[in-house]
C-alpha cells in the first residue's frame, strides 16, 4: 500500500521504440508511468529513443546515454526507469554512463511487489523472484559499488569483487533452496485448508484479470449484497484503489446473497503484459485458488481502449498456469464510463456481461450466469453407500440435489447431482458403484 507520507524518489523514464506502432509505444510508456507512481517514484522527465533494435552495449546507444546523463544531472534524478528488459551487461554499462541506478521494467514490478507483499507467503514469493532476477546481475551490482568505493577498475579490487560475487552467488542459491522448501510447506497447509473448504461443498469462483480492472471492487460489491451476521460486511471488504497491483495476496470470501446459493469468491493479484516469468512461477501457489476454481470471472476495464489486449494477456497467463479447461465468464466492467454498451450475442463457448462494480449495473445478470455456468461443473452420481458411512449420506443431503434414494440390503443407493469436487471425494471413499 502506498504511504502518502513516504518520500517520492525523482526518476526519469526512458523508452526505446523499435518496431512497435506509435500508439502501442505510447500506451506502454503510460503504463510505465503508472507503475512508477505505484512504486512511489516521481516522474521528473521522459526520454525516448528510436532504433531498429536495442544497442547491445547501452540499450539506447552511447550518444543517447550521454544525453540521458545530462538530463539526469539537470533535474537531479536519482533513478532511470527503462521500458523493456535490459540484459545485465546493458544495465551495467548504462549505469556507468549516467551515474545513477537503472531499473528495468521487471525490476520495477519486482520492487512494487516487494513493497506491497503483506502475507508471509507473498513476501517469500517475492524474495524468491527477486533473487532469481538478481543472480545474473551480480557483476553489474559489484561494479557499481566498486565505483562508489573509489577503487573501480583497479586489479586488486576486481579480485575482491569477483570473490564477493562468487560468495553472493552461493549465498543466493542457498537462500533460494531454503525459500523453495518454506514455500512448499506453506502450500501444503494451504492444500489442507482448501480440501477442508471443498468439503463444504461450495462452488469456487475466482476473479482474474489485468491489474486495475476492478476485481476487488466487484468482490466488495458482491459482499455488500451478501447476508451479514451483524449489520455490515465492511470488515470483510478487500482493498481497492486506482493503482496498479493494489492487490497482491489472495482473499477468499463467502458470498451469500439472499435467495441464491452461496459460493466462495477469491480475489487475487492482477496480471500485466510481459509479467516477469519468475514472478508468475513464484506466485503459482497464491494463484492456486484460480487453478482449482470451478469458474473464472475474467474482469476487464471496458472503458480502456486496450481491454481486448488485456483479455489476451490474461488468457495467456492463465495458459501458463494450466487453467485452460476451467469455464469462464468475460466480465466487461466499468460500463458506467462507456457512452454505449454493445449488444451482446451470447454463444455457448463465450459468455459475456457488461457490469459496473461501482454502480451495480449488470450484477444480477452476472450472478444468473454464474449459476447457469456451474451446471457445467456439476455431475450426476449414482452410488451405493454402505450404512456404515452415514456421514457421507448427510453430506450428500446437505450439498447435493438428490434425485432418488433407495434403501438396499448393503446400503443406500443414491442418485444425485453435485459439484465435481464432492463427486471425486465420494468416489475416492467408496469404490463400489
Ligand atoms: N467508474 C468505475 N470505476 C471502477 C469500477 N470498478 C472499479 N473501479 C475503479 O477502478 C480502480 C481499480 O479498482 P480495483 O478494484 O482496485 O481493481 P483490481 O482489478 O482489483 O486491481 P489490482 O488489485 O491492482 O489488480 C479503483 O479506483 C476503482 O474505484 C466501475 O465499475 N466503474
Ligand atoms: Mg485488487
Amino acid at each position: 500500500m502506498t504511504n502518502d507520507q513516504s518520500v517520492l524518489i525523482p526518476a526519469v523514464l526512458v523508452g526505446l521504440r523499435t518496431n512497435e506502432s506509435e500508439d502501442d509505444f505510447q500506451h506502454a510508456m503510460d503504463e510505465l508511468a503508472s507503475l512508477s507512481e505505484a512504486c512511489d517514484l516521481q516522474v521528473k522527465g521522459v526520454l525516448t529513443q528510436t532504433l531498429p533494435h536495442p544497442d547491445n552495449a547501452t540499450w539506447i546507444g552511447s550518444g543517447k546515454a550521454e544525453e540521458l546523463e545530462r538530463a539526469i544531472s539537470g533535474i537531479n534524478a536519482e533513478l532511470a526507469v527503462c521500458l523493456g528488459n535490459l540484459s545485465p551487461a546493458q544495465m551495467k554499462n548504462l549505469q556507468k554512463i549516467i551515474g545513477v541506478t537503472v531499473w528495468d521494467r521487471t525490476g520495477l514490478i519486482l520492487e512494487i511487489f516487494s513493497r506491497r507483499a503483506g502475507t508471509r507467503e507473498a513476501k517469500l514469493q517475492v524474495e524468491s523472484a527477486y533473487l532469481q532476477y538478481m543472480l545474473p546481475r551480480l557483476t553489474g551490482m559489484w561494479q557499481h559499488l566498486g565505483r562508489q568505493g573509489g577503487g573501480g577498475g583497479s586489479r586488486a579490487n576486481k579480485g575482491v569483487g569477483e570473490k564477493q560475487i562468487e560468495l553472493d552467488r552461493r549465498q543466493i542459491s542457498h537462500r533460494l533452496s531454503e525459500l523453495k522448501k518454506e514455500l512448499a510447506d506453506i502450500e501444503r497447509t494451504r492444500d489442507i485448508q482448501r480440501s477442508g473448504r471443498i468439503r463444504g461443498g461450495l462452488l469456487a469462483v475466482a476473479l482474474v484479470g489485468y491489474t486495475n480492472a476492478g476485481k476487488s471492487s466487484l468482490m466488495n460489491r458482491l459482499l455488500s449484497m451478501s447476508e451479514t451476521v451483524g449489520d455490515r460486511n465492511t470488515e470483510k471488504e478487500v482493498f481497492e484503489k486506482d493503482m496498479l497491483f493494489a492487490t497482491l495476496d489472495t482473499s477468499i470470501r463467502k458470498i451469500d446473497i439472499p435467495g441464491r446459493k452461496p459460493f466462495l469468491l477469491s480475489d487475487t493479484v492482477g496480471f500485466i503484459e510481459d509479467i516477469p516469468h519468475s514472478l508468475i512461477k513464484a506466485f503459482r501457489s497464491t494463484l492456486a485458488e484460480v487453478r482449482f476454481a470451478d469458474i473464472l470471472l475474467i474482469v476487464m476495464d471496458s472503458s480502456d481502449p486496450h481491454h481486448e489486449e488485456h483479455r489476451r494477456i490474461t488468457e495467456e497467463t492463465l495458459r501458463d498456469l494450466d487453467c485452460e479447461g476451467i469455464p469462464r465468464i468475460y466480465v466487461y466492467n466499468k460500463s458506467d464510463l462507456r457512452d454505449n454498451i454493445p449488444e451482446i450475442r451470447d454463444s455457448s463457448d463465450m459468455k459475456c456481461v457488461y457490469i459496473s462494480a461501482r454502480e451495480g449495473a449488470g450484477i444480477d445478470r452476472l450472478l444468473d450466469m454464474i449459476y447457469e455456468s456451474t451446471g457445467a461443473g456439476r455431475q450426476e452420481i449414482d452410488i451405493l453407500i454402505p450404512y456404515t458411512d452415514g456421514d457421507l449420506i448427510n453430506r450428500i443431503h446437505n450439498e447435493a440435489d438428490v434425485i432418488s434414494e433407495n434403501f438396499e440390503e448393503n446400503g443406500t443407493r443414491i442418485r444425485a447431482v453435485c459439484t465435481k469436487q464432492l463427486a471425486d471425494l465420494i468416489y475416492s471413499r467408496i469404490s463400489s458403484i
